[in-house]
């Protein structure tokens, strides 16, 4: 086995996004592509040697060829040792628990989340730092600056890991263990919620399904809710992790996860019904004839997180991204507890977490999680739940009901505009930028506009400043729309246009949201002029 200098030369368009690199599968299978990205990466971080790093993967196509040369890499770079999940397999939130729980230097993510997967779909990868969330700004800045202008990575020719058996095994000097991928995680489900009260209902003839969406998120589901919980063999679905996600779109949304909202909406509806994403950091959660939009649900886990020994004593705060509706900024203010908005990107709650000035952490984009790990959690989510169903002995529906009634109740929707031309977005929301002023002081039929202005987030723990984070118009009576490029996409630019109305607590809470948000939705388009540039007459997917 001998180590060696491979020359390169550079890519030009490995910047880390939202997420870390999400591309084409294909691009990461040009020669060198996985190689220079891993090694700027590795060029970006200081004080690794003889270290651990984690390295998991929610199982997609060409997950195992990039797990193996990753390997490779760090033997050559002088990594002490690896850890890798069974197969390959090592949810985000798992991944994030390990490289915690083991005190590692910091471990790759190889996944494109809630993208399709195969050889014609999407891949990705991202590197988490020793707090096992992702790398801040200043390191994923340091990578795309590295990538620019890397002319060699280092890479040993030791033969494969035999990624299928658990087990310690030797690349070069270096030790890769390949780790049950659940075990650590499902410990650590145990200490946060009230598994005998979840059990009990279970077998008091509780029913819920689980929609795996044949992604990572299956060999955990099966392990927590069948076999430790007792629900019933078949109430998770979809559970064996394909390359392909059985050739599916592992988004949890009602679009993609329509069969699962078409059985709690139907006449044999269980009384719960969840699903999670390709890497298992997203959630979607309904109830018997209630889905509850992932803003609700991140102030509905606020308000009754006590519920669950893990946050018995409370909680410390909360923390929104700018666009998630402000349904839990209202628990907050209750609560007396802090609350913080924060740029699109799970990256942005780790220095929040960090010093305890939160405990919940939530988006718009079906994540929430909290300071149990550095990344969101769909398990966590499902099993914080199922402690407060467990422990409250209502429905879904009742529960949130209770909260809107409480609380009031912000009404929300996102409107996505896929693939559109990234000229045509680009310059859509440099000309609305250019024009905020302007709306600042406007008022629209009679709805007077607060503030209209692109986010700058500062934040409170490092100092660091992150501009252009989206447009917001604000208006007097709390509405609110936002546009942003999503950072995500692969293909062209996705315009994300988010629109939220609030009801006060004695109001009309059951009305159909797109009407609810009919004006706003209309008004959006007549400032943004949306379907006229983007040549479409309706988005692309409504969540
Ligand atoms: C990632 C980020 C999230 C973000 C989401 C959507 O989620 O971790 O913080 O909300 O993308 O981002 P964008 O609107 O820029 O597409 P995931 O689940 O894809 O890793």
């Amino acid at each position: 086995m001998t180590n060696k200098t491979i020359s390169t030369t550079p890519f030009a368009d490995q910047k880390p996004g939202t997420s870390g690199l999400r591309k084409r599968t294909p691009v990461f299978m040009q020669p060198h592509y996985v190689e220079n990205f891993v090694q700027s990466v590795i060029d970006a971080l200081e004080g690794f040697k003889g270290k651990t790093l984690v390295i998991g993967g929610d199982g997609r196509y060409h997950n195992d060829v990039a797990i193996q040369t990753i390997i490779r890499m760090a033997a050559a770079n002088g990594f002490g040792k690896v850890m890798v999940g069974q197969g390959g397999i090592l949810s985000t939130p798992a991944t994030s628990h390990v490289i915690r729980h083991h005190k590692a230097f910091g471990g790759f993510v190889l996944s494109a989340s809630h993208n399709p997967g195969g050889p014609d779909a999407d891949f990705g990868i991202k590197y988490n730092i020793g707090n096992g969330g992702p790398a801040p700004e200043k390191i994923t800045d340091a990578v795309f600056a590295r990538s620019k202008v890397i002319d060699r990575y280092l890479i040993n020719d030791a033969p494969d890991i035999d990624l299928g058996t658990i087990g310690s095994y030797r690349s070069g000097d270096m030790v890769v263990e390949v780790i049950d991928p659940v075990a650590d995680y499902a410990a650590l489900m145990q200490t946060l919620f009230d598994f005998p009260a979840i059990a009990n209902m279970f077998a008091n003839g509780f029913r819920m399904r689980f929609d795996a969406m044949h992604a990572v998120t299956g060999p955990y589901a099966h392990r927590i809710l069948e076999d430790m919980l007792g629900a019933p063999k078949g109430t998770v679905i979809n559970g064996t992790p394909s390359p392909d996600f059985g050739g599916g779109h592992p988004d949890p949304n009602l679009v993609y996860a329509r069969d699962l909202y078409d059985l709690l909406m139907g006449p044999d509806a269980p009384d719960f019904g969840a699903a999670s994403d390709g890497d298992g950091d997203r959630n979607l959660i309904i109830g018997r004839k209630r889905f509850v939009t992932p803003s609700d649900s991140l102030a509905l886990l606020a308000a009754n997180a006590p519920l669950a020994p893990g946050y018995a004593n409370g909680i410390t705060g909360i923390a929104r991204s700018m666009p998630t509706s402000a349904a839990a900024d209202r628990v907050a203010e209750k609560l007396g507890i802090e609350m913080h908005e924060t740029p699109t990107g799970w990256k942005f709650f780790g220095n929040l977490l960090d010093a305890d000035r939160v405990t919940i952490c939530g988006e718009e984009s079906a994540g929430t999680g909290s300071n149990h790990v550095r990344e969101k959690d769909g398990l966590w989510a499902v099993l914080l739940w199922l402690n407060i169903l467990a422990a409250r002995q209502q429905s879904v529906d009742d529960i949130v009901r209770d909260h809107w009634a409480t609380y009031g109740r912000n009404y929300y929707t996102r409107h996505d505009y896929d693939e559109v031309d990234t000229a045509v977005a680009n310059k859509l929301m440099d000309d609305l930028r250019a024009r905020l002023p302007e709306i600042a002081g406007t008022t629209y039929d009679s709805l007077a506009v607060a503030y209209a202005d692109d986010f700058t987030y500062h934040d409170p723990i490092d100092g660091s400043t992150s501009s252009r984070q989206g447009i917001r118009i604000g208006f007097a009576d709390g509405s609110r729309i936002v546009l942003r490029l999503s950072g995500t996409g692969t293909v062209g630019a996705t315009l994300r246009l988010y629109l939220e109305r609030y009801e006060p607590a004695h109001g009309q809470h059951d009305l159909d949201t797109q009407s609810a948000l009919a004006f706003l939705i209309s008004l959006a388009d007549r400032i943004a002029g949306v379907r006229e540039r983007t040549g479409r007459d309706a988005p692309s997917v409504i969540t």
